[in-house]
């Protein structure tokens, strides 16, 4: 059949034939739109390929954990990852203890009256139902004893969630030889336990001081996330409500002591999801608590003035992706734990990174000799510390040189809300950086445009198509 045949007679040939060439035209700029965001796409996946078969950062094993700087003692990190871990450094770097068996490891300290044991919880996910989970994940949360140097390994007490989602205990502190207090993220409290006879001696509900109506996160799955608890020395309980955005102080006989309360419902200028706040008494300097404010991405520290918190001191850097701990030493210095920046820091009085080691997802990191979290470490206003944010190479990179793709992702991760970005990276694995976040994105922009260029197409054809019947077949 002749195309003659099948047009309407009354187009002009010269009309057809400029439909003809517009139509080939238009075929050509398709097909190299398509292989333009193919390219694109074929590069975005090179680059998350490359980062997830280097030979990048991994604790996998002892032998895979990289080693750490010289310090004056012994560093221990836990990971809260999917394979956590609880690694310890000997002042020369090299490895001393390490621990896998848990899948997650989270706050840690020294015991006291000890040179190098710690008590930590950690939490067994249960992946499969049976007698203690109807509908998994579900935890098995425990606290544990062990000296460092012998490796021996006391399980002091152990209790199951139905839910690992919210039910994981992240923070218990010692009372006592006989007592600890808990972290009670499922049930929204903290608690005090005797270890010997398991009965719950005191308990502070969060529901005593807060409405779950309008306040916190979601009171069916994770209201109040009570991510850490400290006993002050004068008896005073300090607790962390992450989804509250507040650090509260808690007489044991009265509850919470409104006027001390750091942090305020939805106001992110002050605290967004922070963790591990320590409090620092006036001995040394304070009151003053330096905490972790996660979200914000950055470790900030206030200082009470005149019966109200003041912000005293920050220290971020564009590197520092939801910090998870903070203690001060008594050199000055602060032990950070950057956790999805992968590492350990140690910040020196002038903001200097001084000491800095590889990690995923690490959870807290103490010091050993320099008294539990900010025992022994003094107050930013005492010690005169100047709040810096650092910018400069990534710590990852190699060294030296600009990355564009590490600096596409961070103007990406820029333009969405921390907690996007945290969110994303807390899923992805470790290997995930700037590169691969700018490559997903472009990826992503090109997947949806090619998407949205073909559905634009398909409707212009089919516009066209609408008309066929009038001069064809
Ligand atoms: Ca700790
Ligand atoms: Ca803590
Ligand atoms: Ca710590």
């Amino acid at each position: 059949m002749s195309p003659d045949a099948d047009s309407p007679p009354d187009r002009p040939p010269l009309e057809r034939a400029r439909d003809g060439l517009g139509q080939v035209g238009e075929a050509l700029t398709r097909n190299r739109i398509r292989i333009g965001l193919l390219i694109v796409i074929l590069f975005a996946s090179g680059v998350i390929a490359v980062g997830a078969t280097g030979d990048g950062l991994s604790t996998a094993s002892a032998a895979d954990a990289p080693e750490a700087p010289q310090a004056d003692n012994i560093t221990v990190i836990t990971e809260s990852g999917r394979a956590g871990t609880l690694i310890a450094y000997n002042p020369d770097g090299s490895i001393l203890y390490y621990a896998d068996e848990r899948t997650k490891y989270f706050d840690v300290d020294q015991v006291e009256g000890t040179t190098a044991t710690v008590e930590y919880v950690a939490t067994d996910t249960l992946h499969t139902s049976g007698p203690y989970c109807d509908s998994p994940p579900c935890a098995r949360n425990v606290i544990e004893r062990t000296n460092l140097t012998t490796g021996e390994t006391e399980v002091i007490v152990e209790r199951y969630n139905h839910q690992e989602t919210a039910g994981e205990w992240h923070d218990h502190v010692r009372v006592n030889e006989t007592r600890v207090l808990i972290a009670d993220i499922l049930y929204d409290r903290v608690y005090m336990l005797n270890t010997e006879t398991g009965i719950i001696e005191w308990e502070w509900d969060a529901q005593a001081d807060f409405d779950p109506a309008d306040s916190g996160g979601s009171f069916m799955r994770d209201w109040t996330h009570l991510n850490d608890v400290s006993l002050l020395d004068d008896g005073r309980i300090m607790a962390s409500l992450r989804n509250h955005d507040r650090v509260v102080f808690i007489d044991p006989k009265t509850g919470v002591q409104e006027d001390w309360t750091l942090g305020e419902e939805n106001n992110y200028d002050i605290l967004y999801e922070q963790h591990n706040p320590d409090y620092i008494p006036e001995s040394a300097g304070g009151p003053a608590v330096v905490v972790a404010d996660s979200e914000n991405n950055r470790i900030k520290e206030f200082q009470r003035e005149d019966g109200e918190w003041v912000q005293s001191w920050e220290w971020t850097s564009s590197e520092m992706r939801w910090p998870r701990d903070a203690d001060r030493l008594p050199n000055g210095n602060t032990l950070i734990t950057d956790t999805h920046g992968n590492r350990v820091i140690e910040v020196n009085p002038e903001g200097e990174v001084v000491w800095e080691v590889g990690s995923t997802l690490p959870y807290e990191a103490e010091r050993l000799n320099t008294g539990v979290e900010s025992q022994g470490g003094e107050s930013a206003q005492r010690l005169g510390l100047e709040s810096r944010t650092e910018r400069g190479a990534t710590s990852d990179d190699g060294g030296g040189g600009f990355d564009p793709l590490t600096g596409i992702g961070h103007f990406l991760e820029g333009l969405l809300p921390h907690r996007i970005v945290n969110g994303i990276y807390f899923v992805m694995p470790v290997w995930f950086g700037a590169p691969q976040f700018a490559a997903a994105g472009l990826g992503l922009f090109a997947g949806l445009g090619w998407l949205g260029a073909e559905l634009r197409w398909q409707l212009r054809d089919a516009g066209v198509r609408f008309r066929l019947p009038v001069y064809r077949e």
